[in-house]
């Protein structure tokens, strides 16, 4: 028996929403026992900073107490926070770097 001929309806009109996801900022932390350079190490060791941009987020955060380092996706923020903050932690240092999402 030959099927008969369907044509099918959309009943909702297919949604077109693909968000952009939001970036996270990640935050240098000041603390009294790290040494400043040893902040910019790891500034250009994990963020990939040159000297001078290293040198400046180091003594915003050392002067302001927090500075804003970077801004990714959530993953890699919270990674790359992660991984700086065991570089210091593996030298007996509070470094902490940390992350929140922007607005
Ligand atoms: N305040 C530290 C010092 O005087 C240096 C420092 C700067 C430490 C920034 C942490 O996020 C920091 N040795």
């Amino acid at each position: 028996m030959p099927e008969p001929d369907t044509t099918t309806i959309p009943r909702v009109k297919p949604e077109l929403k693909v968000e952009r996801p939001k970036l996270h900022k990640v935050l240098l932390v000041n603390d009294d026992f790290t040494p400043r350079a040893f902040v910019v190490q790891v500034l250009r060791a994990e963020f990939r900073m040159g000297d001078g941009q290293a040198q400046r987020v180091m003594m915003t955060a050392h002067q302001r107490g927090v500075c804003v380092v970077a801004v990714f996706t959530r993953d890699v923020a919270e990674e790359k926070a992660t991984a700086a903050t065991e570089m210091g932690r593996k030298q007996g240092y509070p470094l902490l770097f940390t992350t929140e999402p922007e607005e």
